[in-house]
């Protein structure tokens, strides 16, 4: 009857950082807090963009960001939204955003301890055509000592504590590994909470698909054009793979993370380093790739490993099931050998 419709055992983001808060008897609650006013920001931004056709917010704010892209309007709006409510959590010191071309330190009286990265609207090209975008971020513990500096930012991805996004989508998704494991939640707009649906996200060990703007094969170099041929021209009798791909990372990410295969933004001759930024779109994807079973290469090095020189650095990557990455992997190693 009626009531069989309800689960009673609801879930919420709430509640279950709570519960992970209570395995560690000596936290003071300061990450929950933290992570509430990153959901709120994300509730708000779900709003907007949902909206975002009708309020005509839709078009160029005038100005352009740190990537010389025009931003449009919701870029500037949930830029502001994510820089007022952390700092209003009084759990932050530094804040890095991928709309701000320095970083915020946050005053005095409402320091915390913890650095959050973040790209408040990823893929934002895509806003105009309805194409599912979202927010990235990461969470560092800042280092020893009283005054913040760049170095609290400056850490390898391993030393993240927490990582996730929000896509902004058919539905409203937040993903979120605070180290123990993938979990996913989406947003039910009548209650305004975001339910557990995804419980312990695991990748699978290998993929049938792969994620790459072919528009710079051209450019690659022999290991990524020696990969994508494999996955489209198989030596070995399977199957080729399918060829997914959105131009909204969060998008081609989360597919990726729930069907398994591969996503990849290689170097090229035109940017050796790829075009994803290192600290607030490699490092938390990465974070949640290795948590959830999968891993994340360089084309150097494992992911996490890397330490960033400046806040706004690029890297290329690959990232996805295990098996798949380890392919690129192997390709790479060759060709160091042959070097
Ligand atoms: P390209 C969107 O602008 C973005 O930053 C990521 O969300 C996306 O993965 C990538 O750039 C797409 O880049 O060069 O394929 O259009």
């Amino acid at each position: 009857h009626a009531a069989d419709a309800y689960r009673t055992d609801l879930m919420t983001i709430t509640r279950f950082v709570l519960n992970e808060q209570s395995k560690h008897p000596e936290s003071r609650g300061d990450f929950t807090i933290l992570l509430s006013h990153i959901v709120l920001g994300c509730k708000f931004v779900c709003s907007a963009v949902n909206k975002a056709g009708l309020a005509k917010l839709i078009g160029l704010a005038g100005e352009t960001n740190v990537q010389g892209e025009e931003q449009k309007k919701l870029d500037v709006l949930s830029n502001d939204v994510f820089v007022k409510a952390l700092i209003s959590s009084g759990r932050t010191c530094i804040l890095v955003s991928e709309e701000d071309e320095e970083a915020t330190f946050v005053v005095a009286s409402k320091r915390g301890r913890y650095c959050v990265v973040f790209d408040p609207l990823d893929g934002s090209s895509n806003i105009d055509c309805g194409v599912s975008i979202g927010t990235i971020f990461g969470i560092y513990m800042m280092k020893d000592g009283d005054e913040p500096t760049l170095n609290d930012v400056l850490q390898p991805g391993k030393n993240m504590l927490a990582a996730g996004y929000c896509m902004y989508g058919s539905s409203c998704t937040f993903v979120l590994s605070t180290g123990a494991g993938v979990n996913g939640f989406t947003l039910d707009p009548s209650l305004g909470e975001f339910i557990l649906t995804h419980p312990d996200i695991k990748i699978p060990k290998k993929g049938k698909i792969y994620s790459v703007n072919e528009g710079n094969a051209k450019n690659w170099d022999a290991p990524t054009a020696k990969y994508v041929e494999k996955c489209k021209f198989p030596k070995d009798g399977s199957s080729s793979k399918s060829l997914r791909y959105i131009g909204s990372m969060v998008a081609d990410v989360h597919r990726t993370l729930l069907y398994g295969g591969i996503f990849l933004y290689p170097a090229d001759k035109k940017s050796p380093n790829g075009k994803l930024r290192v600290l607030y779109e490699v490092f938390p994807m990465s974070f949640l790739m290795e948590q959830a079973g999968g891993q994340a290469f360089t084309g150097k090095q494992r992911a996490l490993d890397l330490v960033p020189k400046n806040i706004h650095e690029r890297s290329p990557i690959f990232l996805g099931s295990y098996d798949d990455v380890e392919e690129v992997k192997a390709l790479y190693a060759a060709e160091e050998k042959k070097e």
